[in-house]
């Protein structure tokens, strides 16, 4: 390693780079260190526009949709398996990977979801097992004919209900299984769509239903060791415009009253309100929170993660509070335009990236500067960091772990994509 001129040049970087950030008090060794240890969930459904393997239906229902139709998307597990092992060569660190239910192997038999157990994701848990990663789960509770109105645990009519609540009690089993099997606890994320297209009647009937249906839904203690359950919440969805069950306040409060964890999606709120500035509240509450860290453009769009402002101060919220171990990490975005595993690789580099840049932060001078309420000091040395040679930290950082630096692992996509995905059907 660094014996090209391309990593040479990439050593002489990180020298100058480590000297800069030395002169601020920050030791960039220490901070590469800390990095390596953050686990990401990367979230299958980027892998296969969220369809799955059931052969229910393409569309994915729900009021979720990934827009194109980019060719070589996964068609089996397998592929899909083979494809984020791709990704994840390019992603430096170790990692996490997040799948829903309705990514089981039943092996050709027909399985409803209500019936799924853990035999069926044991695929995953061997290919988790090799591959060194971490697994969370998700229920489905969207595209399927019982999700086609678009209620599920809150409909009105209780054998739709039940069968949901069944399918979610299935799912805790799943995560509790793949938890204990991987030694590391496997995050159950619940989201459903259940919600109005137009102004309902009775908003708190619904909410209480689906208060009722959660509580039976979590009525069985699972050992933390295994399982972590976290409930999401949504403003609203297509299909669901006017009022969505599981809003903010719903969950918040579900959340706060049953000791559950609290999956805050950066696409689920008013456009103009940011996830970063929930951290410190929520936090405050809860022990633990999950994010779906995704990039809404003018609604909850779900376009791949980059390095924006807010994504930034999603990584400064975490970091300088020291919340790593109290946050989980997921992402959750889709599209379905561009080549599928580069998405991955873009989405979840511009979020350790992200996290990095946090790291490299003086936070402790910069606090004492706000403590001392001297603001302009505090906004004159923030804006001074924007311009360090954060980038050459990062390519020595990708290279040291083995995976290449900027620039160079689209070469390594565009490769696969003639050999692999050109072949597909
Ligand atoms: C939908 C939620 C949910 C899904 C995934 C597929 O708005 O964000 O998290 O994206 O479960
Ligand atoms: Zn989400």
């Amino acid at each position: 390693m660094f014996d090209t001129p391309g990593e040479k040049r990439i050593s002489r970087g990180y020298a100058y780079a480590k000297e800069a950030y030395a002169t601020l008090g920050v030791d960039t060794d220490t901070v590469l260190k800390k990095l390596a240890a953050i686990p990401v969930s990367l979230h299958c459904w980027q892998g296969d526009d969220v369809g799955g393997f059931e052969n229910l239906s393409a569309a994915s229902g729900g009021g979720i949709q990934a827009t194109g139709n980019y060719p070589g998307k996964a068609g089996t597990p397998d592929e899909l398996r083979q494809d984020a092992e791709k990704a994840l060569s390019l992603i430096p660190g170790r990692h996490r990977f997040n799948i829903h239910a309705m990514y089981a192997e039943t092996g050709g038999k027909k399985v409803e979801r209500d019936a799924l157990e853990p035999g069926h994701f044991q695929n995953w848990v061997d290919w988790a097992k090799d591959k060194g990663l971490g697994i969370d789960f998700n229920p489905t509770c969207f595209g399927h004919p019982k999700a086609d109105d678009g209620f599920t645990l809150a409909h009105y009519d209780a054998g739709i209900r039940n069968f949901w609540i069944d399918h979610c009690i299935a799912c805790r089993k799943i995560g509790a299984a793949i938890g204990k099997a991987l030694g590391v606890p496997c995050v159950t994320n619940l989201w459903i769509p259940d919600g109005y297209k137009d102004v309902p009647v009775d908003r708190y009937r619904s909410r209480e239903i689906l208060q009722g249906a959660l509580d039976v839904v979590f009525e069985e203690e699972i050992d933390p060791a295994c399982n972590l359950d976290a409930v999401e919440s949504k403003l609203f969805g297509i299909g669901s415009e006017s009022c969505v069950v599981g809003s903010h306040e719903f969950y918040m409060g579900y959340a706060l009253t049953r000791n559950k964890l609290l999956c805050l999606d950066a696409g689920h709120f008013h456009p103009t309100e940011v996830i970063s500035d929930k951290i410190s509240s929520v936090l405050l509450f809860l022990d633990e929170i999950l994010l779906h860290v995704s990039r809404g453009v003018r609604w909850d769009s779900d376009h791949v993660v980059t390095l924006t402002d807010e994504l930034r101060a999603i990584a400064e919220e975490i970091v300088r509070n020291d919340f790593l171990n109290r946050v989980h990490i997921g992402l959750d975005f889709f599209d379905a335009s561009i080549n599928r595993i580069a998405a991955w690789v873009i989405g979840t580099r511009s979020m350790i990236k992200a996290l990095m840049i946090a790291l490299l932060e003086p936070t402790a001078h910069l606090r004492e500067l706000e403590q001392a309420a001297n603001y302009t000091a505090r906004l004159a040395l923030l804006e001074e960091l924007k311009t360090l040679p954060f980038g050459a930290v990062w390519d020595y950082y990708c290279l040291s772990s083995n995976v290449p630096p900027a620039g160079a692992w689209m070469h390594d996509v565009m490769d696969y994509e003639k050999q692999v995905l050109a072949n597909r059907g």
